[in-house]
């Protein structure tokens, strides 16, 4: 292929791009969904087109299936007996979102993580400094392919920090973290 091809290839990649975030973002209209604004700016700077397909399922994710955070209603503290729910994607454009987890101090959480995408990926859970330092014995999800979800429940204890991240190779050091704050 001839680079004039390549140019065509690209264009045309970026207009399907930008006509699939553009359904994402009617989806999410459409169903009253929060769509966190950072997801479809990334999809557009990741100028993959491909990638762009996350944009649809981000519109139909809204967190919906979480359980209320502190201050919503309906919240219940997650106890071991009975963890809350916290939803997280993993997508493409290595975003971990929502990127801040809201808990009450010393809540037990069950983490449902989903992979977006082709790309694959961890989810890492403790304090922040073991996190950031991807320590041994620190809570995680390996290996979390394409479309599948797993989960990891864990209680947090005092008042932190505590984060969670990706470790797969390059992904924390492109941001793929998120923050608990502990209220
Ligand atoms: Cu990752």
């Amino acid at each position: 292929m001839n680079s004039r091809h390549f140019a065509w290839l690209g264009a045309a990649l970026v207009v399907a791009g930008i006509a699939l975030l553009g359904i994402g973002s009617l989806t999410s209209l459409a169903t009253g969904g929060s769509t966190p604004r950072g997801w479809a700016g990334t999809g557009i700077v990741g100028g993959s087109g491909m990638m762009g397909g996350s944009g649809i399922v981000g519109g139909s994710w809204s967190g919906a299936a979480s359980a209320p955070g502190p201050g919503a209603s309906g919240f219940v503290a997650g106890t071991q007996a009975a963890p809350r729910v916290v939803q997280i994607v993993a997508t493409p454009q290595l975003r971990l979102l929502p990127a801040v987890v809201t808990i009450q101090a010393d809540e037990t959480i069950t983490f449902e993580v989903t992979t977006m995408g082709p790309v694959v990926h961890e989810f890492m859970v403790g304090p922040a400094a073991d996190v950031a330092a991807d320590k041994a014995g620190t809570p995680e999800i390996a290996d979390l392919g394409m479309m599948q979800t797993r989960s990891l429940t864990y209680t947090f204890t005092g008042p932190g920090p505590f984060s969670f991240a990706c470790h797969a190779p390059g992904h924390f050091e492109a941001g793929m973290s998120g923050t608990i704050v502990v209220q």
